[in-house]
């Protein structure tokens, strides 16, 4: 029998892990794994640079909720991955990052590419390793992705020395235990729970990402029905309630009269459900402090004066749901205003016939709405279009409208669409970007085309940093350095020899979008889109306060 090494021992773990692709390049010090990966069941996607290979395994995660894993080589592959795992971090996604090093015994000195890329990936991990030694790589793995997948999710980071790759080792992955541990809260504390929830005047659900992340949408619709608590989204909570559904209140996030317009002003009392402080600050909602939290959620560590929470009720988020929706029953004086809706849904239907060009951002979200179905996925890259998208693009499901709201870097979108088609091959996805942030990872592109994910991607285009000349002219009335002219985005894409059109028209959007999504290969569109219908639709939504 042929000796096996270490780096088939490892890749034998990633199997075991049921990992099914690696995204990422090769490096000269990642020689072994590349080969042992190449005879296993795994299959290495190659991409075009280091940080799409981390967001393509972000989305995969985040989707799955099976770490996605991406790998890149010592020194500038590991930097180059860092503000995807960065991302994963702050998003809570499932992710595991491996980087290939030196041997062991060229760390402690100036040496060819040699960096501490395991105290840089330390604070955007939730736990990572060097393997000193090969024996150490069964429950090193193991480790990784029992802590990446474990609540709340994010990733980790394994480190691999060259010549502990390449060492012999006969050893064997140690078991995946299936299913997961389903934790509740006390009898105790659902009943203080019930209680408080039952005592309030006007009570409001705040329904987050934590929500999509475990599957719970339909808890949290069957919590909203029973007890008839209407439901506001955070960014990426969006399509948890269905847009249509009338306790729906829609997404809020973007500034703190959202807030005030879908009733958390009268508010007395916020149930929030899997909420991460990182997408926007409780102080939005809760300005005085004054209001009752009910903190529903599958850990909560963080402190913040406006998030003291009267009750965390901490565990499987859709069995809470279930049991507060048996216990609770129909609450008499339920919260919520319908108000923000009915100001941003009428805008979107307002401009439904708006044939102006440059189109302006309702029309556009009018035709992705109409070309998509229920299921189909839409993913944003961040900038002003991540606001209108936010704010405005109705959903009906969770997990149909991505958008990075944590770390928020521009550049995510098309690798992201990467990983989302790999997980849902039978639907259509579509992103959409600026022109500043397409630029930023449109050589993946080339691994999008190379994949066969067709995947349509829209640049609105303005020749400009969108949303920092937004907060620019409301700061200081004037902006500066955010102009910029962009390549022939057609030509760009002819180049990767994938088809694309510049739109000239609304009608060409419409025709064009529509010819797209029967293709097989990606695509690009080029629309030219029109910013100065302001996004906080301010004349509405009353004086901003905040906006962040
Ligand atoms: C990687 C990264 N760099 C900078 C920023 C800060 N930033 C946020 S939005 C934005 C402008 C985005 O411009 P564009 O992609 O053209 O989209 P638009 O706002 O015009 O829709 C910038 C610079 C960021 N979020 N991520």
């Amino acid at each position: 029998m042929s000796e096996r090494k270490a780096s088939d021992v490892f890749v034998e773990c990633l199997e075991a892990e049921g990992v099914r692709y690696v995204f990422g390049i090769p490096g000269e010090e990642t020689l072994d794994l590349n080969e042992s990966l190449a005879r296993s069941s795994i299959e290495f996607v190659p991409v075009r640079h280091e940080q799409g290979g981390a967001y393509m395994a972000d989305t995969y995660g985040r989707l799955t909720r099976s770490a996605g894993v991406c790998l890149g080589t010592l020194g500038p592959g590991a930097t180059n991955l860092m503000t995807g795992v960065a991302d994963a971090y702050l998003d809570h996604s499932p992710l595991v990052a491996l980087t290939g090093q030196g041997d062991v015994e060229r760390m402690h000195k100036e040496s060819h590419q040699y960096i501490d890329i395991l105290s840089m990936m330390k604070p955007i991990t939730k736990w990572n390793a060097r393997l000193n030694a090969p024996g150490m790589i069964p429950e090193a793995v193991r480790k990784a992705f029992k802590v990446a997948q474990a609540q709340k999710p994010g990733p980790t980071h394994l480190e691999l020395p060259e010549d502990v790759m390449e060492a012999p080792l006969d050893a064997q992955p140690l078991p995946v235990r299936a299913g997961f541990r389903r934790p509740e809260p006390s009898q105790t504390e659902l009943e203080e729970a019930v209680a408080l929830i039952q005592a309030a005047d006007r009570p409001i659900v705040l329904a987050g990402n934590g929500v999509a992340r475990v599957g719970a949408a339909g808890a949290l619709r069957e919590f909203a029905r029973a007890t008839g608590i209407p439901v506001a989204e955070t960014f990426m909570g969006k399509g948890l309630m269905d847009y249509e559904d009338e306790l729906a209140l829609g997404t809020v996030g973007m500034q703190s009269r959202d807030y005030a317009l879908a009733g958390f002003e009268e508010a007395d009392l916020v149930i929030t459900a899997g909420y991460d402080l990182v997408e926007h600050a409780p102080v939005n909602w809760n300005p005085k402090g004054d209001k009752k939290i009910v903190c529903i959620d599958t850990a909560s560590v963080e402190v913040d004066e406006h998030y003291m929470t009267d009750i965390d009720l901490i565990g499987d988020l859709e069995v809470i749901l279930s049991r507060l929706a048996q216990s609770c029953g129909v609450v008499l004086e339920a919260g919520g205003s319908g108000r923000l809706n009915e100001i941003i849904m009428g805008h979107f239907e307002a401009h439904s016939d708006d044939d102006s060009f440059p189109v302006k951002p309702p029309r556009a979200l009018w035709e992705l709405r109409r070309a998509l179905g229920r299921d189909d996925m839409l993913i944003s890259d961040v900038g002003l279009h991540k606001l209108w998208i936010a704010r405005m693009f109705p959903a009906h499901e969770p997990s149909t409208v991505l958008i990075a709201n944590g770390l928020a870097g521009m550049g995510i979108a098309l690798p992201s669409a990467i990983g989302a088609k790999l997980v849902h091959p039978e639907r259509r996805v579509v992103t959409v970007n600026g022109d500043g942030g397409f630029l930023m990872n449109c050589q993946e592109l080339e691994t999008a085309s190379r994949l066969k994910t067709p995947i349509v991607n829209v640049i609105w285009e303005n020749r400009q940093f969108g949303s920092i000349v937004w907060k620019q002219d409301k700061k200081f009335g004037r902006h500066f350095g955010v102009d910029f002219t962009n390549p022939d985005f057609v030509k760009l894409a002819e180049a990767f020899g994938l088809p694309a059109w510049r739109c000239e028209s609304i009608g060409d959007f419409t025709e064009h979008l529509a010819k797209a999504l029967t293709l097989d290969v990606p695509s690009v569109i080029v629309l030219p889109i029109d910013y100065s219908l302001d996004v906080a639709i301010s004349e509405e939504l009353g004086q901003e306060t905040v906006a962040t």
